[in-house]
């Protein structure tokens, strides 16, 4: 408490994205929040999106799992965990250590991921255990490793605004790593840093780019591939550093065979990028999902670094590749050795000597010596029954996992499921044995990475609600039941820390990268008080990698690699016609667990969709807001249709955030096959095939209402709004009793009901009214439903009774569809204030609305509003 009784701000960082944001949190001590960006904090400097300003909307206690569960039954953690050890102590015994498994998170805390690495490779003595950085970072940690022995990201957050040149392939920044898109855009007005993006689809990040290579599906490699041929013949090559690299020839024999046509650019802008990136001494490529979520993932990185690796470009102040990670604690995941392949502290599994360091250290019985299963594998082996036990922290995999159907169905057939979260309303949590109540992220103590290797502080604000736990005290309750009780016996994520620093010291006398031994030392409060550090911190290295030429194979060097564009495993064909792309939304975090509690964060796109060119729309009848029915060899979804030219003729993009909770209708990946990278073992979740048709619906519905609705019907989407709920709705089978639907649909049996039906036209309108308020309210239509959607959101709960015309009365502005969900701006405010202040540019938005002020990211949007208004017709 602060003298004046205001609790004081609590520093923190955000549960999001890779940026790693530092946050200054003030508990309301009524349970919620305010949140600002930490001015102090090197990644945002007070900055923050949309999803980090939104934080204190997601704290809500409804849906929060607040105790254990036994098949469905809420029971003590005695009961809970005695059963979690004992299946799995029974699992080993009868069928070895191989036939468990644990699949775990890049959103865990590093204290989290400690303790279940150690549990599962030292003491169960298996390496089944991976996690969903498997699905997201393995290509790039693959590729590091191949480059350069070890997986070091050398690449910093100051090197976006020193370079003079910036490359964004397979990023869309702008929307997954806001605040790291507003730094370079701010470096641009600056010093004019030129950027590029590489995408098959026009996106967000496009906006400001001098350039954007709209690429063929899965092509980069044959790109990067002439950006080094080009390198070459343009006498960019760096002589003195290429001393440190082997591996130059045959690159370059691989470069020169590649035919750059499969990218299906026109050959001038490939030489206008190659000639900008040969001129520019400044160069930093930014990679994400487009490059790592590939059949070809690794080559794809290894193309990247080639051409840094043969300029010098690298280690530099405003140079690098950098891969850009997605979750808040991906790096550290990678830094204790959570994936199947790798040890601990970048050690390796199968080096003996690093076996036997990491053995001796952890006082461990047993060690495997070989990968175990990776995130594919291993729901393959649960399905079939290799996995007789099987562990699941703080991932949705029943939707995030290539053919989510057959992962469903795995996790439904393994023998014995256990899941820890923080809801039991999920798809996977719905199917476990047993689950267990975890604290969620202001409740909880520890440390996590970001993408620049900063290691930050999160730091617990609020009390876990009911029974729930944190995870590393969760899986040391079980390291202590299953016989084990002095490697597990942890008091605090601080002790936990000081061990995995001490650890990292041995890694750092085997001469590797990750070395935090400087922090093994800290105590408590040091640990309680710790600021934001980049690793390394030990007394034996500290600063940036890979300028002096230094790298971590045996003979010191880096390696360029010879790589050869493969095209994404499945084409195209007259079944399947449609290359099938997935990726994510502005304001939306993965399955939607805590970015939907947000009102405004579901404002801005509320509903599944696939975005289809306009030539394609026009071959199959779509109309814009039709709905689209996909199908593909391993599912079927429907969604609506986005008719855009973003996208290509022939591809389709479907955001992955929808789930059995919000759309059942449009869990994506149960459409995606799982192909995987030969190498990393990455699934491809960019280029599956689908075919797509206009779906046939008899009739389509909107609904509002303030509680929570209980639709059945054959395509749902249901969302938060500021007053309860919205739903959009569609059937195949006629509608014959709209007042029955309304009354099923709300579950209000004593509502008075309020009706205007045309039964020839096919059109109902319903509303419920109780204790003289609206409740809630069915529109029903033939069509896609025209009403005001933003205006009827908002009325439940008012007195309201004109709410059937579906529209606002004249004399009411509607705010129309949310922009700004920082700063709560519709499109019809933004477009009143262009008309009547005569705004000309988007920073007049800003200062007359606040709109685009913010994290900036609704810019494009402002800016396509002003592009509209410039454009009217004379008549309009
Ligand atoms: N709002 C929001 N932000 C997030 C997340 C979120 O859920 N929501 N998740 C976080 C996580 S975990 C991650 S991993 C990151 C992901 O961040 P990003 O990788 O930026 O996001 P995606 O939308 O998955 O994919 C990026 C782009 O790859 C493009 N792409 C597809 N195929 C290819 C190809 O063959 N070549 C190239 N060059 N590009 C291709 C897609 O069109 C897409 O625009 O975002 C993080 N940030
Ligand atoms: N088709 C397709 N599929 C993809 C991708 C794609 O681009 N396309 N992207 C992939 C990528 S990059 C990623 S990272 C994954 C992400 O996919 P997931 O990790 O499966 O998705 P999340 O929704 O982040 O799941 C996190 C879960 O943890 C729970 N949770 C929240 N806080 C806590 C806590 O403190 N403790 C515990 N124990 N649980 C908690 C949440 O309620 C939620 O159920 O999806 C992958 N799948
Ligand atoms: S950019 Fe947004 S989501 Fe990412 S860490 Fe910062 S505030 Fe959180
Ligand atoms: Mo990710």
């Amino acid at each position: 408490m602060t003298a004046g009784g205001t609790p004081a701000e609590v520093r923190s960082a955000c549960p999001y994205c890779g940026t790693g944001c530092g946050l200054l949190l003030r508990p309301d001590g009524q349970g919620g929040l305010e949140v600002r960006g930490d001015p102090d904090h090197p990644a945002n400097r007070g900055r923050l999106c949309s999803k980090g300003l939104a934080l204190g909307e997601t704290l809500g206690q409804e849906g929060r799992l607040l105790a254990p569960q036994v098949n469905g039954r809420d029971t003590g953690w005695d009961s809970a965990l005695d059963l979690v050890a004992a299946r799995f102590r029974q699992a080993v015994e009868q069928h070895g250590p191989d036939s468990v498994g644990f699949y775990l998170s890049g959103q865990m805390l590093t204290e989290d991921y400690y303790v279940a690495n150690k549990l599962m490779k030292g003491f169960i003595g298996s390496a089944n255990i991976d996690t969903n950085s498997r699905l997201c970072m393995a290509s790039t940690v693959a590729g590091h490793k191949r480059a350069f022995g070890t997986d070091t990201v050398p690449g910093t957050y100051e090197d976006l605004e020193e370079a003079d040149l910036i490359v964004l392939v397979g990023s869309n920044l702008a929307w997954c790593h806001p605040v790291l898109h507003q730094r370079i855009l701010a470096a641009r007005a600056a010093r004019g840093t030129k950027l590029v993006v590489i995408d098959p689809r026009r996106t967000a990040s496009c906006d400001q780019a001098d350039m954007h290579l709209k690429l063929r599906a899965g092509s980069d490699v044959a790109l990067f591939n002439r950006l080094l041929a080009a390198l070459y013949e343009g006498g960019a090559l760096d002589a003195d550093y290429l001393r440190h690299v082997e591996g130059l020839g045959a690159a370059l024999e691989a470069a020169f065979a590649a035919d750059a046509a499969v990218t299906g650019l026109e050959a001038t802008e490939i030489a206008e990028f190659c000639d900008l990136w040969r001129r520019t001494g400044k160069v930093v490529t930014v990679f994400s999902q487009g490059v790592n979520q590939s059949s070809s993932g690794t080559d794809k990185v290894n193309a990247i670094l080639n051409c840094h690796l043969a300029t010098g470009r690298i280690g530099k102040p405003g140079c690098g590749p950098f891969s850009v990670t997605g979750q808040p604690n991906a790096m550290g995941g990678r830094e204790v050795g959570g994936l199947a392949n790798m040890l601990a502290c970048h050690m390796d599994l199968e080096n003996a000597r690093h076996r036997a360091a990491v053995q001796d250290f952890w006082g461990a019985p047993a060690m495997p010596d070989r990968a175990g299963l990776k995130a594919v594998d291993l729901f393959r082996a649960a399905g079939d029954g290799r996995l007789k036990a099987l562990w699941i922290i703080h991932t949705n995999p029943a939707v995030t996992m290539p053919e989510a159907d057959a992962v469903r169905a795995a996790i439904k057939a393994c023998d014995f499921t256990v899941v820890s979260d923080i809801t039991a309303a999920t798809d996977t949590a719905r199917l476990a044995d047993v689950l267990l109540p975890a604290a969620a992220w202001a409740e909880k103590d520890g440390t996590v990475t970001n993408s620049d290797r900063t290691i930050s502080r999160q730091r617990a604000v609020l009390p876990p609600p009911g029974q729930a736990r944190a995870d590393w005290d969760i899986l040391a309750d079980v390291g202590r039941r299953m016989g084990w009780a002095a490697a597990f016996d942890y008091q605090s994520p601080a002790q936990i820390f000081r061990e995995h620093a001490a650890l990292s010291g041995l890694a750092g006398r085997f001469g590797l990268d990750f070395d935090i031994s400087g922090l093994s030392g800290l105590s408590d409060a040091g640990y309680d008080g710790l600021a934001p550090v980049r690793w390394p911190v030990s007394r034996r290295r500290g600063g940036r990698f890979f300028a002096d030429g230094r790298f971590y194979h045996p003979d010191g060097k880096a390696r360029m690699l010879p790589v050869r564009c493969q095209p994404p495993a499945a084409a195209p064909d007259r079944e399947f016609p449609f290359r099938l792309n997935t990726g994510r939304i502005r304001d939306q975090w993965h399955t939607m667990t805590r970015t939907a509690q947000s009102p405004r964060l579901s404002g801005h796109l509320g509903e599944p969709f696939a975005d289809i060119h306009p030539d394609d729309a026009a071959k199959l009848g779509i109309k814009p807001a039709d709905l689209l029915r996909l199908r593909s060899p391993h599912g079927q979804a429907i969604l609506r249709a986005r008719i855009t030219a973003d996208v290509q003729p022939g591809d389709l993009f479907v955001p992955i955030h929808w789930t059995g909770e919000t759309a059942p209708s449009a869990r994506i990946a149960s459409l995606v096959a799982a192909v995987t990278d030969p190498v990393s073992g990455q699934p491809d979740s960019k280029a599956s095939v689908a075919a797509a048709e206009c779906f046939q619906a008899s009739w389509y519905g909107f609904a509002v209402s303030c509680r929570p609705m209980t639709p059945g019907t054959d395509y749902w989407a249901l969302a938060r709004s500021e007053t309860g709920y919205r739903a959009e709705l569609a059937g195949s089978a006629p509608l014959r009793d709209p007042e029955a639907a309304a009354r099923q649909l709300f579950a209000m049996p004593d509502a008075a009901i309020q009706m205007m039906t045309d039964s020839r036209k096919g059109i109902a309108r319903v509303a419920l009214h109780q204790g003289g308020r609206l409740a809630a309210a069915l529109f029903i239509a033939p069509q896609p439903i025209a009403v005001r959607r933003s205006y009827l959101a908002g009325l439940p709960g008012s007195c309201t009774s004109g709410v059937l015309t579906g529209q606002p009365p004249e004399d009411l502005p509607d705010a129309g569809p949310l922009v700004c969900a920082c700063f709560n701006v519709g499109a019809n405010t933004i477009l009143r204030a262009i008309e009547t202040g005569g705004l000309i540019s988007a920073a007049d938005v800003g200062a007359a609305l606040q709109a685009g002020t913010g994290c900036g990211s609704c810019r494009s949007e402002i800016n396509a509003l002003l592009a509209r208004r410039r454009c009217k017709p004379a008549a309009e």
